[in-house]
């Protein structure tokens, strides 16, 4: 099959499970053209079945704004057309699925008929999509797909309560590549260079966004270091960094955290973790929390969207209210001073990461394709 894949190319999940999606479906001999506006990070390698193909918005002093969804349809028609693309699967309803629908109702006119899959993916819909500005855009561009997916349940419940959608949802949870892990041997998992052979590590990867809450990762790691000798690992950047760098500072323990920035080489900060942290507000599935699974690393996350059908109370960690510091601090001590109990969470963490292994999701996508190519 011949599809095309829009996303964002950024650090942020869509962007890395759109592209994870694309060189899975690769592997399995299908052409896929990256349609967007920066190689997508984690696409390293092109090939004669993987493309990439840049949208450029030129500046034009007139617009205050440049039209971005303009630029991308026009780009998607073109490689529609000129690599005979079978099926569009753009990932974020806005802007991605709106540019799509333009590009179909484009091409209609030139009788070409492309069936549109989108995936909903949570900031589209919770945060930005709910936006009074945005609503009927976002809605729209959902009823207007031919087939929606979204990657957890919690997700399809909060998409159905806050816009008005007549289309079906399909929950196609996000996957993870469990045989690369179990392969893989980190030859510079470098421990020592990080902490001393006594001390836990404990991680957080973000954006350091608001949504995140990094201050309760650094409250929750403040609390822990005075029963356990430990470090914390702050993988990302994003706009609430200075904040937490304050609170660290605040908190008298700026020799135990390290701020790290962007990574690519999250695996090597994983692979010697002990504890993750994810307290956010709100997380439509927490890629985050399920890399870190894979890694055989225990996760202490809020129990918000869909985090609890991915990191299980008392099996790959445990789960509590957004913003009970205390209780998630308690449990993340129970696990880490007893290395009996970390061993047991650190395999039970491994085990529940296989239940989204990506030879069990991806299929589910191309069931969906050939759902939609017989359709059109
Ligand atoms: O919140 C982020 O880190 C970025 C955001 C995105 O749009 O890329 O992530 C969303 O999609 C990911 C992949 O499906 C999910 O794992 C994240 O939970 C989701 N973020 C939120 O819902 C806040």
């Amino acid at each position: 099959m011949k599809i095309a894949i829009v996303c964002y190319p950024t650090f942020g999940g869509s962007g890395v499970v759109a592209t994870e999606l694309g060189l899975a479906l690769s592997r399995r001999g299908h052409e896929v053209h990256f349609v967007t506006y920066k190689q997508p990070v984690r696409l390293e390698t092109i090939s004669s079945n993987i493309c990439f193909h840049e949208v450029n918005v030129p500046e034009y002093p007139l617009f205050h704004y440049q039209p971005y969804e303009l630029a991308l349809s026009s780009k998607l028609v073109n490689v529609i057309r000129k690599y005979e693309i079978e099926l569009l699967h753009v990932h974020y309803a806005i802007p991605h699925a709106y540019a799509g629908y333009m590009a179909k109702k484009m091409l209609e006119e030139e009788g070409i008929h492309i069936p549109m899959v989108t995936t909903l993916h949570g900031t589209d819909i919770t945060l930005v999509g709910n936006h009074p500005f945005y609503k009927p855009a976002v809605t729209f561009s959902i009823n207007n797909s031919d087939h929606v997916t979204s990657v957890s349940t919690s997700l399809k419940e909060d998409t159905l309560k806050f816009f008005d959608i007549k289309k079906e949802i399909n929950v196609i949870p996000n996957f993870i590549d469990v045989s690369k892990f179990q392969q893989k041997k980190f030859t510079d998992c470098q421990r020592e260079m990080m902490a001393g052979r006594d001390e836990k590590i404990i991680t957080h990867v973000s954006n350091f966004r608001k949504v995140k809450r990094i201050d309760d990762v650094v409250k929750i790691f403040n609390e822990v270091q005075k029963k356990v000798s430990a470090r914390l690992m702050m993988v990302g950047e994003g706009p609430e960094r200075k904040t937490a760098e304050e609170l660290v500072q605040k908190f008298g323990i700026q020799d135990k955290v390290l701020f790290l920035g962007e990574s690519n080489e999250i695996d090597k900060i994983l692979c010697f973790s002990d504890l993750f942290l994810l307290p956010s507000e709100t997380e439509s599935f927490g890629l985050a929390a399920l890399e870190a699974m894979v890694h055989s690393v225990p996760v202490i996350s809020s129990n918000s969207g869909g985090l609890p059908e991915v990191n299980i109370h008392g099996v790959s960690g445990y789960l509590h209210d957004v913003g009970d510091v205390e209780s998630m601090a308690q449990s993340a001590i129970s696990i880490l001073e007893d290395n009996s109990v970390l061993d047991k969470f650190k395999r039970q963490a491994g085990e529940t990461a296989g239940n989204f292994d990506i030879n069990k999701i991806v299929p589910m996508y191309e069931a969906l394709y050939d759902k939609a190519l017989v359709k059109a």
